[in-house]
């Protein structure tokens, strides 16, 4: 294995934290121990009452994350593969199940694993020189941190086809005209626009933004008419709360709302 492997979580504004990937010297490649720090990092989020927004991103200039370590495949026998795909899967599920809104800033190689670590996030900003990939195809795999599920239901299941089977590397500016990217950014400020966008939402109700992001996900496995039941109890939710009575009451009062939902601690 190459490198020191890291994954870092920092607190860069109130309610946003930003899980930083710092293994630059392996442009992040995706080892068993690295997998298993981004896990650590899921679960310390998941029990935050106080986040609103995750970004994933990365320490190095070069890569957002290059995929599974390849160097670390090399000696793998079958029943290796068998131990680490468990690992993988929670390393790709627990940031897909996350239930704030999640962000992923790429500004260099999002490829295999690293372009499926994108995929699970809600939304996708990506700089001028990020290039996205999943080659596993090539590599005698496919992609399977949710990549064949995930990227038809972002940019439709034949455009997906393509890339899947050709396994060709897709530039910023087509990522973004198909919809793989949703926001394209000048090199270098991927980070700096995934907090402008994470310090917007987290300015709105906590408990309608954890609503909102159920009734999508949700809502995309089942039926049209199952989703609208989802979404429907998530309306619920939220209408019922206090946090609507605050938000209307600060709305005619021209305040920005104090959120009740964040309770006495709030920072
Ligand atoms: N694994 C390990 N090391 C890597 C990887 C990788 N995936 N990619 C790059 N590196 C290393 C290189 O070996 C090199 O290290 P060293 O200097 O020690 O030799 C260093 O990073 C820099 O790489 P390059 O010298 O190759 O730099 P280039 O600028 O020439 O190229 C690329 C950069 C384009 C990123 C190139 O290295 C590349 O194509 N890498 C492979 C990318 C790839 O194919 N990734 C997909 C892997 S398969 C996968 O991700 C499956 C995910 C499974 C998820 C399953 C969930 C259950």
């Amino acid at each position: 294995m190459t490198g020191e492997h890291g994954v870092e979580v920092a607190r860069p504004a109130g309610h946003v934290a930003e899980l930083i990937m710092n293994r630059s010297e392996a442009l992040n490649a995706l080892s068993t121990r690295q997998a298993r720090l981004l896990i650590d990092a899921y679960t310390e989020l998941a029990d935050d009452p106080q986040l609103s927004v995750v970004i994933i991103t990365s320490a190095s200039e070069k890569a957002f994350c290059v995929g599974a370590d390849l160097k670390e495949r090399a000696g793998f026998d079958d029943d290796d593969l068998r131990a680490q795909r468990p690992v993988f899967v929670a390393a790709f599920g627990g940031l897909l199940n996350l239930t704030v809104p999640t962000i992923a800033a790429v500004d260099g190689y999002a490829l295999g694993g690293g372009c499926e670590l994108a995929l699970c996030c809600d939304v996708i900003v990506a700089s001028d020189k990020a290039e996205f990939a999943l080659p596993e195809v090539g590599l005698g795999l496919i992609p399977g941190g949710g990549g064949t599920q995930l990227l038809p239901r972002r940019i439709g299941p034949n455009r997906a086809a393509e890339l899947i089977f050709s396994g060709r590397r897709v530039d910023a500016g087509e990522a973004f005209r198909i919809g793989l990217v949703d926001r394209l950014v000048p090199a270098g400020t991927a980070r700096d626009a995934a907090l402008a966008l994470a310090r917007d939402i987290a300015a709105k109700s906590p408990l309608s933004l954890r609503a909102a992001k159920r009734a999508l996900r949700q809502g995309l496995d089942g039926t049209l008419s199952d989703g609208l039941v989802i979404e429907g109890d998530a309306w619920a939710e939220a209408a019922f709360s206090t946090d609507r009575r605050e938000g209307i009451e600060a709305f005619n009062a021209r305040r920005p709302p104090r959120w009740p939902s964040w309770g006495a601690g709030s920072r």
